[in-house]
């Protein structure tokens, strides 16, 4: 996959890309990256990207004309038509469906604006335009880098199958299940002294009885699911196990 982000703060952009799983796709040449400075498509001495609301108010507005340059110099480079994502509170939820829509597409173009918004015409050329969820930032930077990091681990070769694993309960709709690693015992709260808790890995994990450790996982991933986010519940996939399962954890709740 290609994909092209436009920012007008494209060190922010580019440096956690190159860390972790998607700096090290961008390695491989599996995904390919360009973050492109908006201010190389103004057309003024001062590389101006903003200005004064018409209709007066606070605030600057994002000048409409470096995007659409932008977005032809993309268009040029990589044919169209483009699929164009623009990140603002006013877009409709970025989902893990989404994620995946997403990342069927052989190119992206994400629009970075800043938080005070940016001139409506601009919208005349975007595709999809998403909401990472209901809270005020300085600018669409961060969102994209989200939009990139979820669409990326969906490609083929970005994720080693242990992390496809991990990511498996969450894709049908279920937090995941709590998980541990040695010590099988910790010692919380000084140093072996009177008053210390000993924190203990759950007996069963430690059991290798693989088909008790499934079953523990489906109920400890259903019950966190149904007390933290019990919205979730109503799309969630669960096989006949999980059904019952949930029918006895919900027994005398609500
Ligand atoms: C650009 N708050 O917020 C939630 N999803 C995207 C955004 C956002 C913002 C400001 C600027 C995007």
């Amino acid at each position: 996959m290609t994909v092209d982000v436009v920012t007008i703060f494209p060190a922010v952009v580019a440096e956690p890309l190159r860390a972790g799983v998607v700096g090290r796709a961008i390695d491989r040449g599996t995904l390919d990256v360009k973050v492109r400075d908006l201010r190389d498509f103004t057309s003024d001495r001062h590389r101006v990207v903003d200005d004064v609301p018409y209709g007066g108010g606070p605030g600057m507005v994002m000048k409409p004309d470096p995007f659409f340059r932008a977005l032809d110099a993309i268009e040029a480079d990589r044919g169209g038509p483009l699929t164009v994502v623009l990140t603002s509170p006013q877009g409709r939820p970025f989902t893990q469906a989404e994620a995946q829509r997403l990342s069927a597409r052989p190119h992206l173009v994400l629009l970075c604006g800043r938080y005070e918004g940016f001139d409506d015409r601009v919208r005349e050329r975007v595709t999809d335009e998403l909401s990472i969820g209901d809270y005020v930032l300085s600018g669409g930077e961060l969102p994209a880098l989200v939009i990139l990091d979820a669409v990326a681990r969906l490609i083929p070769g970005v994720v080693g199958d242990e992390q496809s694993v991990v990511e498996e309960s969450f894709s049908r709709g279920l937090l995941d299940f709590p998980q541990f690693t040695r010590p099988a015992e910790i010692a919380i709260n000084g140093a072996g002294g009177a008053g210390d808790r000993v924190l203990k890995v759950p007996d069963v994990l430690l059991s290798g009885n693989h088909g008790a450790i499934r079953r523990w996982r489906k109920r400890a991933a259903l019950a966190r699911t149904l007390e933290r986010r019990p919205d979730l519940l109503t799309d969630a996939i669960l096989d006949e196990e999980e059904k019952e399962l949930l029918k006895e954890l919900q027994h005398g709740r609500d």
